[in-house]
């Protein structure tokens, strides 16, 4: 997959395409990225790329010209136009499941705003979607594409090791992780789940999957709302909820 990010910044998103699962993905030839900055494309003597917006008010906005040229350039610098993606606040929250689908385009162009955004004519005429990565404020799109950037490259073929394998991901079940014990050296096994000291490894994954069913109940109920559980889960977590609820004295989670 190749991805192309237009932005003031491309050090940024540079940086983070050799940092880890995502700069194995590159080194191994599975993913491409490449920055473009639309400053380069600008025509004036100041290189300007932002102008103040129509109707007044605070803040400035993306020119449509320095980013369209820039757009055009990287479009051009292969055969396929790829899909445009303009990050923005307002656009639809990315979900793995959005992600698993555009992991399967060969190629993406990623476009960052900075000030109050790009100019809508823009959008209008060159993104094929709006991407947000959640309801918080950041200061530009290049976090954001940083962070689609790590989502899609740790989804192609081989980024993985069976290590950290995508079937195990949460999310994946649509289901919050279990916890995680390690040997310490100063804490030994206190503290650690019986079960997990067992070797019993059926029971592990019991456990295991019911501590994923009652988290998600506990911390994201809403990822359980919209889904029916198969008869295991629902026995699991039904003792995993009444063993919860008699340690409690306080409101209940429903
Ligand atoms: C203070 C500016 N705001 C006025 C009400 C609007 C605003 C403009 C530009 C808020 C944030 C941004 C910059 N954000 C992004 O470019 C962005 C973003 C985000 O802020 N949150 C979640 N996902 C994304 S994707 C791109």
């Amino acid at each position: 997959m190749r991805i192309d990010v237009l932005t003031l910044f491309p050090d940024v998103i540079d940086a983070w395409s050799r940092v880890g699962v995502v700069g194995r993905a590159v080194e191994r030839g599975l993913l491409q990225v490449r920055g473009w900055n639309p400053r380069d494309f600008a025509t004036d003597n100041y290189r300007r790329v932002d102008d103040r917006p129509f109707g007044g008010g605070p803040g400035m906005v993306m020119l449509i010209e320095p980013l369209g040229a820039c757009l055009d350039a990287a479009q051009a610098d292969s055969n396929a136009p790829g899909h445009v993606v303009y990050l923005s606040p307002q656009g639809a929250p990315l979900t793995q499941a959005r992600a698993k689908q555009l992991a399967a385009l060969p190629r993406l162009v990623l476009v960052c705003g900075r000030y109050e955004g790009v100019d809508e004519r823009f959008v209008a005429e060159r993104a094929d979607e709006e991407l947000s990565i959640g309801d918080y404020v950041l200061s530009g799109g290049e976090l954001a594409a940083a962070v689609l950037v790590d989502v899609l490259g740790r989804l192609q073929e081989g980024a993985l090791n069976d290590a950290d394998s995508a079937s195990q991901d949460s999310f994946e079940d649509g289901l919050l992780d279990c916890p995680h014990y390690t040997r310490s050296e100063t804490r030994g096994t206190q503290g650690v789940p019986e079960v997990l000291l067992s070797g019993d490894h059926a029971a592990i994954r019991r456990w295991r999957r019911q501590q994923s069913l009652g988290r998600t109940w506990l911390r994201r109920p809403d990822l359980l709302a919209g889904r029916e559980l198969g008869k295991d889960d629902r026995k699991l977590l039904e003792a995993f909820q009444a063993d919860w609820r008699a340690r409690q004295v306080g409101p209940d989670p429903g």
